[in-house]
């Protein structure tokens, strides 16, 4: 099922861009046309600019077949959702929260004070983002997970006004989906939307009557929703765009190939366009893996979308000469999740810098990641690792450099200012300064 692509004696480790494009080439991710299903979104998100709330309706309408006249969900919707909701999900829920939110108040930093001459400070502020919109899909399993790896890094940034939006499901009567309502109740959110795919982004950043415009747009969605946020940059600040999960492996002949068969799955499970990849040296395990799969995927629930992605072109066990080539290959690769279960998992971890998160060593497989780690489980899919971050406290905080400049420090570099002014012919620039010491050149 999955194919095997040999890269031994292939591909030489260290020329960086070489290798990226080669490796891109060697193991494609699944085609995920966002420049296509931007022809189908400016449309809609122009036409929730200028109709609002009715468009939003009508397109939810269409999309999600079901009409919602109050797009806002009631608070008391929200309240019984967490009432019914199952303890054992809710306490694994309030656990997840409490790593996350651990987690992202260790991260949290103090203003960073400079003073890069005497009297010269410059001080950088953290500010949160005012307004911010979390998108939450519906689509094949509704990932309520998805809601608290939004809203705790928000929250502990001290983001003041945040609003969750999801799809209406027809048979919860055009709610969200329960679950979803429940973790929002769980987290004090308490502005929640009926509204999915490019009407929900679109409303969020132009606003509509009962909502408030938002300044930044984060989470997860489908094509459309991701085009949408593409579409709608420069109106709205977005995180980073979230194409179909990834993961791959590095391991060695100390894994376990039943570990690495089922983490393989695990993400497969999301989407019939999951890549699912496996980098190794040892011929022995490559060879273990790839019996292990389809033991393991008979007896899977989503055995479907599973074997799809599985059998897909992004999907494939690569050998390699030995581990430095591996570590190169994974690192060209910058996968969204990257796991390393090698004798040597640590230090090895320490030589990628292309990753979404690393997850080390046998006992640390994506899933924890996904739910209860404490790390957050939105991450740069589709090689945006080289570029971008997974979402964290950062993502809702921004820096503002404060200048406080005394009469003495200005005075001393006022010569540089004037003469770096007159170099780029605009000598206003170095007027501004000399007309604070009339007398001096
Ligand atoms: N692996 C997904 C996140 C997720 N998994 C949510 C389960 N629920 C993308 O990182
Ligand atoms: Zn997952």
């Amino acid at each position: 099922m999955i194919r095997r692509v040999d890269l031994r004696g292939r591909v030489a480790a260290g020329e960086v861009s070489d290798l990226q494009a080669e490796v891109n080439a060697l193991v494609p991710r699944a085609v995920f046309d966002v420049e296509k299903a931007l022809d189908v979104v400016r449309p809609i998100c122009l036409d929730v600019r200028h109709r609002g709330l009715e468009a939003i309706r009508e397109y939810g309408e269409k999309f999600d077949h079901v009409r919602v006249e109050d797009i806002r969900v009631p608070a008391e919707a929200l309240k019984t959702a967490l009432e019914e909701l199952d303890p054992e999900v809710r306490s694994a829920f309030e656990e997840s929260i409490r790593r996350v939110r651990e987690v992202s108040q260790d991260e949290l930093t103090a203003d960073i004070a400079s003073e890069p001459a005497p009297g010269g400070r410059v001080t950088q502020r953290f500010v949160p983002v005012q307004r911010v919109g979390l998108y939450v899909p519906g689509g094949r399993a509704p990932l309520a997970s998805s809601v608290l790896m939004n809203v705790v890094p928000a929250q502990v940034a001290g983001v003041p006004s945040l609003a969750v939006a999801s799809p209406p499901q027809k048979e919860f009567g055009g709610l969200p989906h329960p679950t979803v309502l429940a973790v929002c109740a769980l987290l004090g959110i308490e502005e929640v939307y009926a509204m999915g795919g490019a009407q929900a982004i679109a409303g969020f950043a132009y606003g509509f009557d009962g909502c408030k415009k938002v300044n930044l747009i984060t989470g997860p969605g489908n094509i459309y929703v991701v085009a949408a946020k593409r579409f709608l940059l420069g109106e709205v600040g977005i995180d980073s765009e979230a194409g179909p999960t990834e993961i791959a492996v590095l391991a060695d002949d100390t894994a376990d190939a039943k570990h690495v068969a089922a983490d393989l799955i695990s993400q497969a499970e999301h989407d019939p366009m999951a890549a699912s990849v496996l980098v190794t040296p040892s011929e022995a395990l490559a060879v273990a893996v790839e019996a292990e799969l389809p033991v393991q995927v008979a007896k899977t629930k989503h055995q479907d979308r599973v074997t799809e992605a599985l059998n897909g072109q992004q999907s494939a066990v690569v050998l390699v000469d030995d581990l430095e080539q591996g570590t190169a290959v994974v690192d060209a690769y910058a996968a969204e999740h990257l796991e390393i279960q090698t004798a040597d998992a640590e230090e090895r971890a320490g030589l990628i810098t292309n990753a979404g998160a690393i997850f080390v060593g046998s006992w640390s497989p994506v899933s924890l990641g996904d739910y209860c780690a404490g790390s957050n489980h939105v991450l740069p899919t589709a090689g945006c690792a080289c570029h971008s971050s997974g979402l964290s406290v950062r993502s809702f905080l921004k820096a503002v450099h404060v200048i406080n400049y005394s009469r003495d420090a200005l005075q001393a570099v006022a010569g540089h200012v004037v003469t770096l002014a007159h170099a780029e012919d605009l000598p206003a620039h170095g007027a501004a300064v000399s007309v604070r010491f009339p007398g001096e050149r």
